[in-house]
């Protein structure tokens, strides 16, 4: 079976970065220059695309759409099918934490799709108050996710998202 996992957050959270970092194949990616101030020098204009093998039966499609709402006919199709989301929150960034709320009402998560949400970027400052903001905002959605503090570019924190994942569609 193929199951289809999203990645999605604000610009510059990490998709892009925590796909190539857990797929077993070389990503597909559309990062551009961009032509506007984000904060950084490349954006994801299209689909990040990599591949997990779990064991003989299951297989990951791992989906990364742009953080950028103008790009959201990306998020259309990656919406369509899903089995997991992952939802990435640079540590903060209030425009990303507020991010959320419009992001798990566009893709429909509730209780019963398997979701993990991880703050980024944590490394570079200090993280509670984003830990105490995210886990504020989830009571306030009903919604009981976990929420990890990671860095996109680590091993260890790729697997820890995966292995959540993979527990949390065991137990439901
Ligand atoms: N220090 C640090 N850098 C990170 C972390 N996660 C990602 N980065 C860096 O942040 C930058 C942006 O990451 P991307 O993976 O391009 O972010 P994105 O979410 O795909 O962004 P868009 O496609 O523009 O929405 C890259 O230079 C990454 O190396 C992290 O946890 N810590
Ligand atoms: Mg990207």
């Amino acid at each position: 079976m193929h199951k289809k996992i999203a990645f999605i957050g604000s610009v510059g959270s990490g998709k892009t970065t925590l796909i190539e970092n857990l797929s077993s194949i070389e990503t597909l990616k559309t990062d551009v220059k961009t032509s506007v101030e984000i904060g950084k020098e490349s954006t994801t204009v299209g689909i990040d695309y990599g591949h997990v093998v779990i064991d003989s039966e299951t297989t990951l499609g791992l989906y990364g759409v742009p953080g950028q709402r103008k790009f959201s006919l990306v998020w259309d199709f990656v919406k369509k099918g899903l089995w997991a989301v992952v939802i990435l929150v640079k540590n903060n960034d209030l425009a990303s934490i507020d991010e959320i709320d419009y992001l798990v009402n566009y893709f429909e998560i509730n209780q019963g799709v398997p979701c993990v949400i991880g703050i980024t970027h944590s490394d570079l400052t200090d993280g509670g108050q984003t830990l105490t903001q995210v886990r504020n905002k989830l009571i306030d959605l009903k919604l009981k996710v976990p929420v990890y503090t990671i860095d996109c570019r680590l091993s260890a924190s790729a697997r820890l998202i995966m292995e959540t994942i993979i527990a949390i569609d065991e137990s439901v």
